[in-house]
């Protein structure tokens, strides 16, 4: 019994990471594992320039999916 609920915590997290992971990969059109303005834009249409330079933490002129999570988890992008 203690067994089948572990299985099945890892079996429900397992599937939620999958889906963050599909619905990031969405977003990133072009493939290349970082998300522009543009892409981001797509998913959130009101994200500006500025709030986008926010979130580039290392400041490399893009947002990486560490730095997209890390804005989803302190609540500036509503998580997808
Ligand atoms: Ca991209
Ligand atoms: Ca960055």
């Amino acid at each position: 019994m203690k067994t089948t609920v572990l299985g099945l915590g890892i079996l429900s997290a397992s599937i939620l990471t999958a889906l963050a992971v599909s619905a990031a990969t969405e977003m990133d059109t072009d493939g290349d594992g970082m998300f522009s303005l543009t892409e981001l834009q797509v998913a959130y249409p009101d994200l500006t320039a500025e709030t986008y330079a926010s979130l580039d933490a290392n400041a490399d002129g893009m947002v990486d999916p560490e730095e997209l999570a890390a804005a989803q988890e302190a609540g500036v992008l509503p998580a997808s």
